[in-house]
């Protein structure tokens, strides 16, 4: 049988089309393919939800790849470590309450789990926007990122969703959208997104885990995006709360899912 370039490309459209057709109504919608955002496709994905995650970059693993100032290995505590086990991870222990983690093992593995239990992943992927009714996150606005890079005039597409998890990072893309685009207030001390902190490891670590909630009526922060909604510390390359925080998104948003 000779191969036909043709097929070849009918294969593809035809099933990126099914994928993209199959993920227009959600019952979570993630933005941002970081650690956190991945571990909560991961999860939810398990448990049998409904769960696609769209990504801006080419490659999912956001700030996870480069490790410590591209040393690519990651530090995961004691807390997080079964976490790493469930998604049999290699961790070193590196004495007292401490593990280690390579980080390429980590993104690859994350990545290959959530797909195989079942979560789609868009990525090449911007969500530019929300979709609001009564005062509640229905849904993304999503567009191609080379659309976004290109300074293009195109319209974008929408997906509907009962849950949005914002995991786009530092940035907090998806909580500035919200914060911009309507007069409501977030769900935050102030009202608005109150900002990162320095470094503070310890710190940051314990507030990701307080910060992973609800913080506006249908979007849960997860991850980075967590300690930035709610004004607290970054922690630099330890990763056990990104984890906690994901596998915490997922099992909160799971139980609404079920009442
Ligand atoms: O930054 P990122 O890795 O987020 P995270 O899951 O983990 C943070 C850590 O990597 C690290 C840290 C240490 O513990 O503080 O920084 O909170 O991944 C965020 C991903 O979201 C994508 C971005 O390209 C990255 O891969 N992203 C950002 N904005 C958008 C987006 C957007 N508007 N649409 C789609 N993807």
């Amino acid at each position: 049988m000779g191969l036909d370039e043709i097929t070849i490309s009918r294969a593809i459209i035809e099933r990126y089309t099914e994928k993209l057709l199959g993920c227009l109504e959600l019952d979570v919608a993630i933005a941002g393919g970081g650690p956190s955002g991945m571990v909560a496709a991961y999860y939810l994905a398990r448990a049998g939800y409904k769960v696609a995650l769209f990504e801006r970059k080419l490659s999912l693993g956001g700030g996870m790849w480069g490790g410590g100032m591209m040393f690519n290995e990651i530090v995961v505590q004691e807390e997080a470590k079964f976490i790493l086990d469930e998604l049999d991870i290699t961790a070193r222990p590196y004495g007292d309450g401490y593990y280690t983690a390579d980080s390429i093992e980590c993104v690859a593995t994350l990545a290959s789990k959530a797909v195989k239990a079942g979560a789609k992943f868009f990525n090449l992927v911007s969500v530019e926007d929300v979709m609001i009714r009564e005062n509640r996150v229905t849904g993304l606005v999503i567009n191609w990122s080379a659309v976004e890079l290109a300074g293009l005039h195109v319209d974008p597409l929408t997906i509907r969703c009962k849950y949005v998890i914002e995991a786009t990072g530092h940035p907090v893309e998806i909580m500035k959208v919200i914060s911009r685009k309507t007069d409501a207030r977030l769900l935050t001390e102030t009202g608005e997104i109150m900002g990162e902190r320095s470094m503070w490891a310890e710190q940051a670590e314990a507030t990701t885990i307080a910060n992973t909630r609800e913080a506006f009526p249908g979007v849960f922060v997860a991850g980075m995006s967590a300690n930035a909604t709610f004004g607290s510390y970054r922690m630099g390359p330890i990763f056990g709360g990104m984890l906690l925080s994901g596998r915490l998104t997922a099992e909160a948003i799971g139980k609404l899912l079920q009442q």
